[in-house]
């Protein structure tokens, strides 16, 4: 039996996160809090169908996608679920990604309308052909003027609800295909076994609703117990982190390891924080060295719970606990997911054997849109394979062991080595070039890029300069290389393949 088998088979997300409160008498709990006013449940409900009313009128039918480009706030949230109470699709786009990347990320889910912050994106100038665009004021106005909907569409609880894109091994976007069940699942999981989220909790999120940890974080946590998600637009620089924090006292605390990193630099430097409210921390999108947990806990008295999570998992399905906490690894399998690590020959690894890690849920992707080759590479029947090597010590606890491509974590976010390789290469200095994985000081992976430069251009500083800005130019910033080192040819193989490897073993990767 799967987890979603204790839901009807007529279920829609949108009713059961925000429409469901407003039945069972919660209407005046405050679902979202910013620092511009406070949401009711009550209001979110009304905004809710009136978004998918004015979808309807919009000739908008079942299925069809509806991408957001939008800050974190009451919008996102208003048009997150009313895409899903109108039986659409809803697709919460990166908001940080380059106009060429937003612009594949779009052609891709090939929306019906695209809601976008002008001061995000240039919305018309992205959408292609039949998709319409409602600007942030426009949307507001027809999510507050257009006649609430009755109710919420009658969708299957195995139909489609959200997409959200991840990175493929040469930068390409894939759209992970999420059912209606598939967060409501994450609940019954890490949020009630883990969380132990109730409805007087307040959830912070440090990463974005865009991103699955943030949407789950401070969308479906909360609103699947009427508590309260604290939603900030801004970049999340350690002062306004801080700040939100002082503001709006959340309960609970997630974060990615560098923003965790960086939290503790500024604290360093003298930053006033005030984290005597939160009851828990959080932390995923990449391994949290031991060493940044310790340093966490000495600074706030707070553990961080580190715990592993995928966008084709929804959320969290490894996770350290109060209780069963170890520093450094993954912890356990959540409640509700098995895992297995296979050896090479396909069969189980023992304790402390290094192995490829499998896993087994009810929040798992259906598929990836367009990506059907992809999609059959990932599953296996009920199984994903999350491209993760690890061991399991004798205690139970998961250890991470790397990756079996070459992708790496970047502030929690994923960097393809070959996509920054193809920017650095579109420089006319530059011969050939290959990009690792290096720890900085806190134990935390960035990219170091390995460049033979034309003959004829001087391999100085002054170059070292040139390519960051030609990098920055081309790639988000988390992609662009931390350390440039010359080098007169790049190690490569017979076939004169470049051995990434080698120079992974000339730096201290994880
Ligand atoms: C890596 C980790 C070690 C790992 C995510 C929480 O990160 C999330 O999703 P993505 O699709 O990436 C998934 C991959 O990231 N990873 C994530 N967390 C950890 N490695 N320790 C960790 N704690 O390689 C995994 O396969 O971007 C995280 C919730 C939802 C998510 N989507």
């Amino acid at each position: 039996m799967r987890a979603s088998d204790h839901l009807p088979d007529r279920f829609n997300a949108a009713e059961w996160f925000v429409g469901r409160h407003v039945v069972e008498g919660r209407a005046a709990n405050v679902a979202i809090v910013t620092d511009e006013a406070e949401t009711t449940y009550g209001e979110l409900d009304s905004l809710v169908r009136g978004f998918a009313a004015a979808l309807e009128g919009a000739g908008i039918h079942r299925g069809d996608r509806i991408a957001l480009i939008l800050p974190d706030g009451l919008l996102l949230s208003v048009g997150f679920w009313g895409a899903i109470a109108a039986g659409a699709v809803a697709v919460p786009v990166n908001t940080l990604l380059k106009p060429e990347k937003l612009r594949a990320v779009l052609a891709d889910c090939d929306p019906r309308l695209l809601v976008f912050d002008e001061r995000l994106a240039d919305g018309p100038a992205l959408a292609g052909g039949g998709c319409a665009c409602w600007e942030r004021g426009e949307a507001g106005r027809r999510a507050r003027g257009t006649p609430p909907a009755s109710g919420y569409a009658a969708t299957h609880r195995d139909g489609f609800a959200f997409f959200l894109y991840s990175s493929g091994t040469t930068g390409e976007p894939k759209g992970v295909v999420h059912l209606q069940h598939d967060a409501w699942v994450c609940c019954r999981t890490y949020g009630e076994h883990v969380l132990r989220i109730g409805p007087a909790d307040r959830c912070f999120s440090v990463a974005k609703l865009f991103f699955a940890y943030g949407l789950g974080n401070a969308q479906y946590f909360p609103y699947d117990v009427g508590a309260c998600a604290v939603l900030f637009p801004g970049r999340p620089t350690p002062e306004a982190v801080f700040e939100q924090v002082r503001r709006h006292r959340p309960t609970l605390f997630f974060g990615v390891p560098t923003a965790y990193a960086q939290l503790l630099a500024a604290m360093d430097r003298g930053a006033s924080a005030d984290f005597s409210g939160v009851r828990l921390c959080a932390s995923a999108g990449e391994a949290l060295p031991a060493s940044v947990f310790e340093k966490w806990r000495e600074r706030t008295g707070l553990p961080i719970l580190d715990g592993i999570g995928s966008t084709e998992i929804c959320h969290i399905f490894l996770s350290n606990r109060t209780g069963a906490l170890r520093a450094g690894s993954s912890g356990k399998p959540v409640p509700g997911y098995e895992v297995r690590i296979l050896e090479e020959s396909g069969r189980e690894a023992r304790p402390g054997e290094i192995g490829d890690l499998l896993v087994r849920g009810d929040s798992t992707m259906a598929f990836y849109w367009n990506k059907h080759e992809a999609t059959k590479r990932a599953l296996e029947g009920d199984w994903i394979r999350t491209g993760d090597k690890y061991h399991v010590d004798p205690d139970g606890f998961y250890w991470q062991d790397g990756r079996s491509d070459d992708m790496l974590k970047v502030s929690g976010q994923w960097v393809s080595p070959v996509e920054v390789e193809a920017a650095l290469i579109a420089h006319s200095a530059v011969l050939e070039c290959a990009v690792v994985g290096e720890q900085d000081a806190d134990g935390l992976v960035k990219p170091h890029a390995f460049v033979a430069p034309r003959p004829g251009a001087a391999a100085t500083e002054d170059l070292a300069d040139t390519l960051r800005a030609f990098a920055k130019d081309r790639l988000e910033p988390y992609k662009c290389p931390r350390w440039i080192t010359f080098l007169p040819e790049l190690p490569k193989t017979a076939t004169g393949k470049i051995q990434r490897y080698v120079l992974r073993q000339s730096v201290s990767p994880r």
